[in-house]
């Protein structure tokens, strides 16, 4: 199935730039005037969590302009996305929360001092404690560069549940690589010749690097390939799109496999000297031949042959993306089998730590507190709550991010019973949302950071509005991928317009009351300078650079032992055994399958849209101004599926599952596989305080059962059937 470009949408490079002066009539293009007092500041792009992108914030006249891409920066050399642009105005937007909130008997929120929410919180939190010890008490955060000091005052308290969102996003995919060759690969996507994408769209779920990487690889005469049931915005530049359909991406790698072990087209030397497990894996993969992968995937078997043949013939510069979220980050039952797929088949052509293939990057590593007599907690040797990483419970799931999805589940059985959510939206975010907000109401005390109303912020006893980024500083960040070390910053741009404070004030004022002062007594300063000592550079040279190369550098062939128990990549994993999981990775049908009879019945499957990060962006008036004029906020749907059963271009569908019902427009496409609906998932925001974004649209959790998958415990949040009907 081949069709037409499906994207209406302008990539993350092709932005025009909003600015914050055209709210006032003017334009970044508006000549200066000698008298404007005009300063530019660099700092951390906060509009979403995954890039980090070195910007230039302009003031003028005391107010915040526009935005420029640091050119020093790895992530996005220069460049910034729609959402960069826009993001900066939230500053400015009247749905902020301008004060500490408490929630009244009535349900409503009423202003209280910081001192009053700080002695409040800390007393309910101490009768907690001294009544069932730490352990019921949690920490959710998305992990941005702030995240050690939730990890300090959690210790602290003598609690290991600190919990990051990744169950809703990669887990499964981190689970595989650590499995597979002990750590997280990135992609040396400019110097490859031949690139899979599987269920990786990086022009939608953007990451400015790497399509200019993919650019740059496409001009030296690279292929590339993308596994998509959708016609992505990547897929639209691809030499093939491959419309697999969803959820047997694992069908076509195991039968890659099998072509390339078959036919002889591995690396002998790599294979024999850096990885365990071949002569099994040989032995398992006779049964999937692309003769048996095409019935499942509905891919011919002259494609698999080809893409398997062609991949192997351009090792070592050949390599699957490590994906991200939509192929097989937490959607699928197959998730984490499908990831350990990918690790092995780039395994087997010999690409790590080879350029053009994978590597494990090299993060610079922060100075410490403790050598500027700050001693850490202790750090609580007791089993997390969810069961992450717990054998018998879910033994491949990440301890560091534990099971977000969890956490309701955990407060509706009483094993939770209090806890901080801080930057990140986990009743809007996680499958099942009655489901969310009975068990988040369930809690002694849910106490909310965030700057404005979120769904979960509106259900919490308090709300303490943490200053937005542009007024304040940020523990120092180490760049988040690539081959470069590199430290940047959220830097203060402008003074706080209200009562609010970043997140080292918020826990250093929890902490006195907590019996835990002594673990915050310093200033964001002196933890950055501290954090600064191994790599000899000021903390005003980087708050002037914005960004710094401290190293060290990748470059081929450095990693000569892998993180595994047999110090090299496991294509066998005994540990997986242990834990009782496949050693080897085998064919896992889907969890659940659209009914064969019914014409109505469809697999809900999902993604990003450059324009919106998640969840958050949907309030900003400029971005969800994009998302009405290029009409954004439909339902794709294949236009023969479509066609059969009596619905048209925009027509209004109501979309059921067995826990959830709404309605939305259609856009009838030939760039979907016959099998699926396709959702954008940033829209269906329902706290009625965000008045931009309330009410518009409909998201994939609303259809979502609330499941773990048995080995990582990730959400599998593409496993949903629902119904399509005309309204
Ligand atoms: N604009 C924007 N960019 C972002 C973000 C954002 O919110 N907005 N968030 C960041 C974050 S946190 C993440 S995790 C990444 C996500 O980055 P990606 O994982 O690349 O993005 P998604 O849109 O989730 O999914 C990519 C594609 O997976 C496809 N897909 C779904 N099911 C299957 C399947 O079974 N097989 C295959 N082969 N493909 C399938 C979808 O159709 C979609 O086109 O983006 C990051 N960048
Ligand atoms: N509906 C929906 N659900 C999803 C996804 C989706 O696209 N849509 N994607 C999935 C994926 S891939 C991911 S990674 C997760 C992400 O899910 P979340 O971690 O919930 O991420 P966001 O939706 O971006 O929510 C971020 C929250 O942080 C707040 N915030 C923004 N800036 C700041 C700040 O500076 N300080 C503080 N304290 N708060 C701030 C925002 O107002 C928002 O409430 O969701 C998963 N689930
Ligand atoms: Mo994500």
């Amino acid at each position: 199935m081949r069709a037409a470009a499906g994207s209406v949408l302008a990539s993350g490079l092709t932005a025009g730039t909003l600015s914050c002066g055209a709210q006032n009539g003017q334009t970044a293009s508006d000549g200066l005037k000698a008298a404007d007092d005009v300063r530019k500041i660099p700092t951390q792009c906060q509009g979403c969590g995954a890039n980090r992108c070195g910007i230039y914030v302009y003031v003028k006249d005391g107010r915040v302009w526009k935005v420029e891409g640091n050119p020093k920066t790895y992530n996005n050399a220069g460049t910034v996305c729609p959402r960069g642009h826009a993001y900066i105005k939230e500053l400015y937007n009247p749905d902020r929360i301008k004060q500490p909130l408490k929630r009244t008997a009535e349900g409503k929120y009423e202003p209280v001092s910081w001192e009053q929410a700080f002695s409040e919180i800390s007393a309910k939190l101490n009768l907690i404690i001294m009544d069932n010890g730490p352990q019921p008490v949690f920490w959710l955060q998305y992990p941005m560069a702030n995240m050690p000091l939730a990890f300090r005052f959690m210790h602290a308290l003598g609690s290991p549940n600190t919990v990051t969102h990744g169950s809703t996003c990669f887990t499964a995919r981190n689970a595989a690589f650590n499995a597979t060759c002990g750590g997280l690969p990135d992609n040396d996507l400019k110097n490859s010749r031949y690139i899979i994408l599987v269920g990786r769209n990086p022009a939608g779920g953007v990451k400015l690097q790497q399509i200019r990487d993919i650019a740059d690889a496409k001009r030296q005469g690279a292929r590339l390939v993308v596994l998509d049931p959708r016609h992505s915005e990547t897929a639209a530049i691809a030499d093939d799109w491959i419309a697999v359909k969803p959820a047997t991406d694992l069908a076509f790698l195991l039968a890659m496999l099998n072509v390339i072990i078959e036919e002889g087209l591995y690396d002998h030397q790599f294979v024999g000297e850096h990885t365990v497990g071949f002569d099994s894996l040989r032995d398992s993969i006779v049964t999937y031949p692309p003769e048996w992968a095409e019935k499942i995937c509905d891919i011919p078997k002259e494609t698999i042959y080809r893409i398997a043949r062609e991949f192997a013939s351009r090792k070592p510069r050949a390599l699957i993306h490590r994906g991200y979220h939509g192929g097989y980050g937490s959607g699928y039952y197959n998730s984490f089998q499908t990831a350990r797929a990918v690790a092995i088949l780039n395994a087997v052509i010999g690409n790590y730590e080879q350029v053009g293939g994978l590597f494990l990057p090299l993060k610079p590593t922060l100075g410490e507190l403790e050598k500027g007599g700050h001693p850490a907690p202790p750090i609580p040797d007791i089993e997390k709550a969810d069961g992450s990483g717990v054998p018998g419970r879910y033994p491949a799931g990440s301890y560091s991010d534990g099971i977000s999805h969890a956490i309701p589940e955990l407060a509706l059985t009483g094993k939770l019973k209090a806890g901080f959510v801080c930057h990140t939206n986990p009743v809007r975010t996680n499958p099942n949302p009655s489901r969310v907000i009975a068990g988040y109401k369930k809690l002694e005390l849910l106490v909310t950071i965030d700057c404005v109303m979120s769904e979960t912020a509106a259900l919490s006893h308090y709300v303490l509005p943490e200053s937005f980024f542009l007024e304040r500083d940020d523990h120092i960040d180490t760049v988040h991928s690539g081959p470069v070390g590199q430290l940047t910053m959220v830097q203060q741009v402008v003074k706080p317009m209200y009562d609010t404070k970043p997140l080292l004030d918020i826990i250093t004022g929890l902490s006195k009351g907590l019996g835990i002062g002594k673990y915050f007594n310093f200033t964001m300063d002196e933890l950055n300078t501290l954090r600064l000592k191994p790599f000899g550079v000021t903390l005003d040279e980087l708050k002037k650079e914005g960004v710094i190369e401290v190293g060290p550098r990748w470059s081929e062939g450095l990693l000569k032992h892998f993180k595994t128990p047999s110090g090299k990549i496991e294509l066998y994993s005994s540990q997986l055994q242990a834990w009782g999981l496949d050693p080897l990775p085998l064919w896992q049908a889907p969890l659940v399958s659209p009914a064969p009879s019914d014409k109505n019945s469809f697999r809900l499957i999902h993604g990003k849209q450059a324009v919106h990060t998640h969840a958050m962006t949907a309030n900003n008036p400029d971005l969800m101004q994009l998302s009405s004029r290029y009409d954004m906020i439909r339902l794709w749907i294949n236009r023969q599926r479509a066609e059969a059963i009596g619905i048209e271009d925009g027509d209004t569908v109501v979309v059921s599952s067995d826990i959830g019902k709404g309605s939305v427009r259609v856009r009838l496409t030939d760039g979907l596989h016959p099998s699926a609906v396709w959702m954008p998932s940033g829209y269906g925001i329902f706290s009625k305080y965000l008045k931009t974004a309330y009410g518009k649209g409909i998201n994939y959790n609303d259809f979502l059962n609330t499941y773990f998958d048995p080995a990582v415990g990730h959400a599998m949040c593409n496993e949903i059937i629902v119904r399509v009907e005309k309204a």
